[in-house]
């Protein structure tokens, strides 16, 4: 497949200021009219080239009529020599919603038409400009059989509608704001609404809609008060008010990713609108505010400025990341959200960078674009946005964005816009931190403190390496803001306030005075940069640090590090000693100044593939006895605090508050440790949570705890679960991964059986991931040496491929760490990269994926 660069931008030859749809619906076999005003784009007799992918043209009519001479097909694309500077092309082709498996295009769901348009999926529907510097007036026309399709939406204001002959229906759209092709949608539904408004500060009234099927808009009330806690923050925040007189989201079970923020049209995959207490667990709860934030946001960064071509992705996906981050850290608490996204982050993000799929946040070349809705793109663009809020301030950060929207309004822009904005408006010179577009890699930053106790004087040096990524062996030194304070390990108090170091060379000498006695580090607070630190700090000073830092962030991650560093000693030498984790997590746990979503969040032991991620050569067996000997001891040692947790935590009635939420997180968590602690009573004790359980996610803790046991309870509780819950799709994605992410020896075998069950199905990406992708994020059971893990998922990949190679592709990376893994294993990863590449017909999503994980 063809490769797309960056540097070979072009503006568009052609401009569509406006353009008419016309979509005759029908499951099978829908007819679709586009009719086009086109302008020529400066001075060129170039034709026009209209974007197409599986369509036929059934009619090519330039200003009214047939000239058949005067266009051809060009691949996928249709390809018309026009005489003059302005025409009226309109063209026809027929496509079948209900065949489309890809998801992309106009689709069916669950009986309903919905389309998916970004990034590239318009030109499935109709020849088109299909890209994002093409800014169009919509006005669309749809009609469909009314007993099936009672519900007709489009982005904008509905300006028509009527009945017709033969039971039929139509509706007009009209969207007055221009808007590239990416963000058109269309549905055709039988579905019902939770209707709510809002007054925005200006005064216009909104309606906001959330269209369901009847029997689940009861499930709808948390997203529509996130809608409407979000439309308030943007005012707030921001100052960015709602443009339209209407909001709709529609809510489908089959979607490749998580949400669309189409103008005033979203489309959402269900999982991240429908909650109620008995389905969805708190982190359900939070996916459903999030992503409703984020789209909603988007209205904004992305809708009103939108990206000139997709290798400006990060410029709205990065900023509307970091927008949506500050909006969960302001409507609960903001320690918590930081150490979830940085988690995400490691988890997600540094692996990618750390990998043969490694790019910056604004690529430089792509294959299929859709391989480059990435972590990198997303939530590595969301901590560059970050960093400039930390280096500005929030007075110029915020006259940075209001520049920004001010400049750009109505256009599609750059990265190197809003950093030019946030440069003007700041009086900041970021000329070097325009690398963090343009590098790849996570830097690395070694501390070394040094402390004269005489002259009352430490010295801090700081030394910054980027690693070599693919096509990038060489990077230059990136800006780095550090926010970094000392502590007296005497005094437990903190030395002078935090400062801000910008480390931008690489090295760099802080002199601290004052240091009368010894002192301990606290760096990278907040995360204020997402980099790996190394530092030679003691398990007394992590441990310290873990009690008595006064930024929460950083005692989360001192937690962490005493528990990485005694895990990947343990697996290095084989003998660990556990004592200083046991003690630190004692006193943070009995700690009572700390709330019991934090001390949640500390009590988590770093990931297994965290752990590897820290290894020369990954041992994943070895990784989980290391992992799994620590559980056991802090449960063995601390059993009656566990316990303690576990009681104190119990609640009468289910709440949503932080409080409530806090408490059923630590009581999971201490169910882990009572069970990990092989209590003879622990198995008993998470059967009675999980039929006792009013809500999910005590349900969910005690269901997640008892697929890991070898105990007869685990049985009962995989039976009892699929009876109560096998009618509701998204509570039967959780029944496949949490048995896909089962420690238990016997979990490849059951993966394998769960991929025969009547109610697995390969077409609805929610459950594909359940299985697939749990699976893949089993460390243990992936990594199996036999090489079947690897087999199972390169199996399911070739089958899935067929049918959507979007979804396929994003769950090739698990196979492409294999130079990470010892010989076998990775000669056995290899092998299934290659059966994958050698396959005749294989999708260009899938090549571009395959290929570069070969390396
Ligand atoms: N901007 C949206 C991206 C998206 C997408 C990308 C590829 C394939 C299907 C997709 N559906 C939605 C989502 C967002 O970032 O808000
Ligand atoms: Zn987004």
């Amino acid at each position: 497949p063809p490769v797309i660069r960056r540097e070979d931008y072009r503006k568009p030859d052609w401009l569509m200021p406006d353009v008419f749809l016309d979509f005759a619906l029908d499951p099978a076999r829908a007819l679709v009219t586009g009719r086009l005003d086109v302008t020529r784009n400066g001075a060129h007799n170039r034709p026009l080239r209209l974007h197409g992918d599986g369509l036929v043209p059934l009619k090519v009519l330039i200003d009214g009529e047939a000239q058949a001479d005067a266009w051809r097909m060009d691949g996928p694309d249709l390809v018309i020599d026009l005489p003059g500077d302005a025409h009226v092309v309109e063209t026809q082709v027929a496509i079948s919603p209900e065949a489309n498996s890809q998801l992309m295009g106009l689709y069916a769901s669950g009986g309903n038409l919905c389309s998916q348009c970004e990034p590239e999926g318009f030109r499935r529907m109709v020849f088109f400009l299909d890209r994002p510097d093409v800014l169009s007036r919509y006005r669309v026309r749809m009609d469909a059989d009314k007993a099936r399709f009672p519900v007709l939406l489009s982005n904008g204001d509905l300006t028509g509608s009527g009945d017709l002959e033969h039971g039929r229906h139509w509706a007009e759209w009209t969207d007055p704001f221009p808007k590239p092709s990416y963000l058109f949608a269309l549905v055709a539904a039988n579905l019902s609404a939770n209707v709510d408004h809002f007054t925005t500060k200006s005064g216009r009234e909104v309606k906001l809609a959330i269209w369901v099927v009847e029997s689940d808009l009861p499930k709808t009330g948390h997203a529509m008060a996130a809608l409407k806690a979000s439309m308030a923050w943007d005012e707030k925040v921001y100052g960015l008010e709602y443009d339209l007189g209407e909001y709709n989201i529609v809510a489908v079970h089959d979607f490749n990713f998580g949400a669309m923020e189409n103008k005033s049209l979203n489309i959402f995959n269900s999982r991240y609108i429908l909650a109620d207490p008995d389905t969805a667990t708190d982190i359900d709860y939070d996916g459903v505010s999030g992503v409703v934030a984020h789209e909603y946001f988007h209205n904004w960064s992305g809708n009103r400025v939108t990206c000139r071509d997709w290798f400006q992705l990060s410029l709205k996906e990065g900023f509307t990341v970091f927008r949506d981050q500050c909006f969960t850290a302001d409507q609960g608490s903001a320690a918590v959200k930081r150490i979830e996204d940085v988690r995400l982050l490691r988890a997600a993000q540094f692996q990618e960078d750390a990998g043969p799929l490694a790019h910056p946040i604004r690529p430089e070349s792509y294959m299929e674009v859709s391989n480059f809705y990435t972590a990198t793109v997303y939530n590595k663009g969301a901590e560059v946005v970050r960093m400039l809020h930390t280096m500005l301030g929030p007075q110029k950060f915020r006259a940075g964005s209001d520049l920004y929207f001010a400049r750009h309004d109505g256009t599609a822009a750059t990265c190197e816009d809003f950093v030019v904005a946030m440069e003007d408006a700041s009086g900041v010179d970021l000329s070097q931190f325009r690398l963090w577009y343009s590098q790849a890699g996570t830097p690395r930053v070694r501390a070394t403190l040094s402390h004269e106790p005489a002259g009352g004087r430490a010295l801090l040096t700081l030394e910054q390496t980027v690693p070599p990524t693919p096509g990038q062996p060489e990077k230059k030194p990136m800006p780095l803001p550090l926010r970094i304070a000392l502590f007296g390990e005497r005094s437990q108090r903190k030395f002078e306030e935090e400062r801000l170091v910008v480390l931008d060379g690489e090295r760099c000498e802080i002199l601290f005075e004052g240091i009368a006695e010894r002192p301990v580090l606290s760096i990278n607070r907040g995360f204020s940069a997402p980099v790996v630190i190394d530092s030679d700090r003691s398990a007394a000073d992590l441990a310290f640090l873990s009690a008595h830092d006064d930024d929460p962030f950083a005692r989360y991650e001192a937690m962490q590090q005493l528990m990485v560093d005694t895990l990947t000693g343990a697996v290095a030498t084989g003998q660990a000693d556990h004592g200083p984790v046991i003690d630190a997590v004692r006193n943070t746990l009995t700690d009572p100044k700390l709330d019991a979503s934090f001390i949640g969040e500390t009590m988590l032991l770093p990931s297994e593939a965290f752990i590897g991620d820290q290894m020369a050569v990954v041992d994943p067996v070895a990784i989980h006895k290391a992992r799994e000997a620590l559980r056991r001891d802090l449960g063995q040692a601390l059993e009656g605090e566990w316990r303690d947790a576990y009681e104190r935590t119990r609640a009468n009635r289910f709440e949503l508050s932080p409080q409530a939420k806090g408490a059923r997180r630590l009581r999971s968590i201490a169910l882990g440790f009572i069970m990990a602690s092989g209590a003879s009573d622990g198995p008993e004790i998470a059967l009675r949570q999980f039929h006792d359980a009013d809500n999910m996610t005590d349900r969910q803790g005690a269901f997640g705890a008892l697929a890991n046991s070898m105990a007869p309870e685990r049985d009962a509780a995989i039976a009892a679960f699929y009876e109560r819950f096998r009618d509701n799709g998204l509570v039967l994605d959780k029944w496949f991964s949490t048995q896909a992410f089962s420690i238990r020896p016997d979990t490849l075998d059951r993966v394998e059986e769960l991929s025969q069950h009547p109610d697995f199905t390969l077409a609805n990406p929610n459950r594909l991931r359940s299985l697939v992708g749990a699976m893949s994020g089993n460390q243990l059971i992936f990594h199996d040496a036999s090489g079947r893990g690897y087999r199972f998922l390169a199996d399911m990949l070739l089958k899935v491929d067929g049918l959507n190679p979007q979804t396929a592709a994003k769950l090739v990376p698990p196979l492409g760490r294999w130079r990470r893994f010892d010989e076998g294993r990775a000669g056995l990863m290899k092998a299934q990269l290659q059966r994958l590449l050698d396959t005749p017909g294989l999708s260009k999503d899938m090549f571009e994926q395959v290929s570069k994980s070969l390396g």
